[in-house]
């Protein structure tokens, strides 16, 4: 969708999104340093903020393998890309990283997520926003608030409160490490 600027030429549509990185195999985190420079080289995309980087227990299937720790973050970016877009572009990242997916859920070098988009609410199975379980989960909210506190999980809440109700980041192993940091280049 355009508008058209009043200085001639259309204008793209600008999409706000908050996206989640995580991972627990290879090396941690150069794979979401590479994701974070994959985003930045998308045409039209920009990133706004970067959390801090957290170790965090694997939420696992009922029943599964034990997996390793996984370190998570979540970025915030402006971009043209519509959301269906910036979906393919986030799983051509992932399976650039070498991602495959055997089993949901299962151990991988990079998970790429839309938490959300603008303020779309969508309960399509290829593209459900904001996130269905981003609510429950501390290795998004943790990392989300320390960047941005006031943020809000859209048509569900504050994260600040989200994350307080799931006991805060340590109640689901969520750690932040200070020793790591990813970086714009
Ligand atoms: N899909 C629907 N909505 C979205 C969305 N908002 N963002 C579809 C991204 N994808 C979305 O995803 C499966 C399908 O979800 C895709 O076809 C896409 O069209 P996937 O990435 O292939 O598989 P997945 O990630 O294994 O499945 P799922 O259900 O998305 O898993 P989650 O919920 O992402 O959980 N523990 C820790 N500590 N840290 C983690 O990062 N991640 C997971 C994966 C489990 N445990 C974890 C972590
Ligand atoms: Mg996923």
């Amino acid at each position: 969708m355009s508008d058209i600027s009043s200085a001639g030429g259309p204008v793209p549509r600008m999409h706000t999104a908050v996206l989640a990185l995580g991972g627990n195999l290879g090396d941690r985190l150069a794979n979401l340093q590479s994701a974070v420079d994959s985003l930045a080289d998308t045409p039209t995309l920009t990133i706004d903020w970067l959390s801090p980087v957290y170790e965090t227990a694997p939420l696992l299937e009922p029943g599964a393998e034990p997996q390793d720790d996984y370190l998570n973050a979540v970025v915030g970016v402006t971009s043209a890309l519509p959301p269906d877009l910036l979906l393919m572009r986030a799983q051509a990242i992932e399976e650039a990283l070498g991602r495959t997916r055997e089993e949901r859920w299962g151990a991988r070098t990079i998970d790429v997520d839309l938490v959300q988009v603008d303020d779309l609410i969508s309960d399509d199975p290829e593209l459900t926003l904001p996130h269905p379980r981003a609510a429950q989960r501390a290795f998004v909210l943790a990392p989300w608030h320390d960047a941005r506190p006031e943020d809000v999980l859209v048509g569900v809440g504050p994260i600040a409160d989200l994350l307080a109700a799931l006991g805060g980041a340590a109640a689901q192993g969520a750690v932040r490490r200070e020793d790591l940091e990813l970086m714009l280049s």
